[in-house]
């Protein structure tokens, strides 16, 4: 399967909620009046695109029919799809070398998909040849630790790990020291999105940093948030907060396939700025693809 029927298959909630919305809008005219952009612009709404976002698309149709006199379905649709590209902007690739260390720490709000998504990297990058081992540095619940090295046999990957409630940097810093003795080509860290309050989240996330900075100064580093698609505009808020507490370099968008608010990767991107390199479209090992823009704008939207 290429990229946009994967896509088109993990979005097809949203598709069907976009699309058809779409549809019947512009079903009984062969153009757009006032009426129909304004039931478009809710449209978008509720698809979680969020509302500036929406805001923004919308202006950019509007000036085009004034420009050109065009309200036909066909160029509002290309309206719409050239400004989701825009707000989405250029694939973000992840971009790891074997043959020195990697690491990425996983961090978001609980329950977002992160153990999930570590054991789906795990796999992946394993099937590209690099020596993978994991770090479970979230020591919130035995049952998160359990939970990781379910992944690790699944994937034949060692995982570091203490007991519950210990602290989370002591489990990195023996993950990096075992990362550097069996010569792995990526670290994946697992952390806690369980935290009472913002102040222990932040004091948490720059310690593990720091040990990271400090053990292991030679590695590349990406911190990916990972946001959950069905919270909605949630998930907006969780970017927003992460981003001031961690150095977030990347985002990973799970639970695409869930609901019919994968659109909020729109708004995820209008308001973060931060790339989207990957995305959950299941619960499966093989469910995490790179974030297309041209596929994912493509899947939501009817055909031309
Ligand atoms: N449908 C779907 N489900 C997903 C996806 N990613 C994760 N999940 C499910 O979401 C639930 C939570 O995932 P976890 O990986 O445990 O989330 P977590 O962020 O580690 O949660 P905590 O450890 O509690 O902080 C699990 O039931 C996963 O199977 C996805 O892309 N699609
Ligand atoms: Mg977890």
């Amino acid at each position: 399967m290429g990229f946009l029927d994967v896509f088109k298959k993990g979005l097809k909630k949203t598709r069907d909620f976009v699309s058809d919305g779409f549809n019947k809008i512009a079903a009984n005219m062969g153009v757009f009046d006032e009426d129909m952009l304004d039931e478009l612009e809710m449209l978008l709404v509720q698809a979680d695109i969020g509302a500036r976002s929406a805001t923004w698309l919308m202006d950019k149709i509007r000036t085009h029919i004034k420009k050109t006199g065009d309200a036909s379905r066909e160029a509002v649709l290309n309206q719409l799809r050239v400004g989701m590209l825009e707000i989405v902007g250029k694939p973000g690739r992840l971009d790891f070398q074997k043959g020195s260390l990697n690491i990425i720490l996983l961090v978001g709000v609980n329950g977002t998909g992160k153990t999930t998504t570590a054991g789906k990297l795990c796999s992946r990058y394993q099937k590209e040849g690099f020596r993978t081992i994991m770090g479970a540095a979230d020591t919130f619940r035995a049952a998160a630790i359990d939970q990781l090295k379910v992944w690790g046999e699944r994937t034949s990957t060692p995982v570091i790990s203490h007991d519950e409630g210990s602290d989370p940097a002591a489990v990195v810093y023996d993950s990096i020291k075992a990362a550097q003795a069996r010569k792995a080509d990526l670290l994946i860290l697992d952390t806690a999105g369980r935290l009472h309050n913002k102040q222990n989240l932040m004091a948490e996330l720059a310690k593990i940093r720091r040990i990271i900075d400090r053990e292991a100064p030679e590695a590349k580093v990406e911190t990916l948030l990972v946001i959950d698609a069905t919270t909605g505009q949630n998930a907006v808020v969780q970017a927003q907060v992460f981003s001031e507490v961690a150095q977030v370099s990347g985002l990973i968008i799970t639970k695409m396939d869930g609901n019919a608010k994968g659109g909020v990767a729109i708004a995820v991107s209008q308001e973060t700025h931060t790339p989207l390199y990957l995305a959950g479209l299941g619960e499966g090992v093989d469910d995490l693809i790179d974030f297309d823009p041209d596929s994912f704008v493509a899947s939501l939207l009817p055909e031309a």
